[in-house]
């Protein structure tokens, strides 16, 4: 049988900004036991979820998700959001997008992933966001209202096709492929 394996497409974020939002999900949640906190080094943003793929596509999507990347991808952080607003399991940060270049990039990263590897584009609107908590299996939490995270604006780091392992302590997170995104000089 050929190997699986369960794909997605992100955007990575400037070590600071990831610790910076891990020490503020600490502040935040604290430690519970209905909420496991994302580590700083797993925090991403995603910009296409793939799924389950042949392991031997993963060449071919990887080149698709790496040739999307281009410019500079300027970023700020927004609210803190808890999804779904109801019944959340996650507790996200939104990413602010003031000049459209994520929205950009998420397009020819969609685009690119339709033409090259037949994937059908996600029908929902695209909401910038970074997961910085899980509700643990079988909990259910008030969403209360949460101090937003200091203001921060930052570039985008690169673009990367990320293979997800689930494990006891959470996802793993590997990169099969990855492009770089212009920095300020
Ligand atoms: P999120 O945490 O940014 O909301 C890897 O699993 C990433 O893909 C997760 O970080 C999650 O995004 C996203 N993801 C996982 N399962 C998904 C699904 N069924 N549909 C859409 N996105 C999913």
């Amino acid at each position: 049988m050929t190997d699986a394996a369960r794909l997605f497409a992100a955007v990575d974020l400037p070590d600071a900004v990831r610790s910076d939002l891990a020490a503020w999900a600490r502040a935040a949640i604290g430690h519970r036991d209905d909420l496991r906190r994302v580590p700083a080094d797993a925090l991403h943003l995603t910009l296409a979820f793939i799924g389950d793929r042949a392991l031997e596509e993963a060449g071919e999507i990887g080149e698709a998700v790496t040739e999307a990347a281009e410019g500079e991808v300027p970023l700020r952080i927004g609210a803190p959001l808890w999804l779904s607003p109801r019944h959340p399991h996650v507790l996200t940060v939104a990413i602010e997008d003031p000049t459209g270049a994520l929205t950009a990039l998420h397009t020819r990263v969609e685009a690119a992933l339709a033409a090259r590897c037949g994937l059908v584009p996600e029908r929902r609107t695209f909401r910038p966001h970074v997961t910085v908590a899980r509700v643990r299996r079988g909990a259910r939490i008030r969403p209360v209202p949460l101090e937003a995270p200091p203001p921060s604006r930052f570039n985008a780091v690169a673009v990367t096709l990320y293979r997800s392992r689930l494990s006891p302590g959470g996802s793993q997170y590997e990169a099969l492929a990855r492009a770089p995104l212009a920095r300020p000089g």
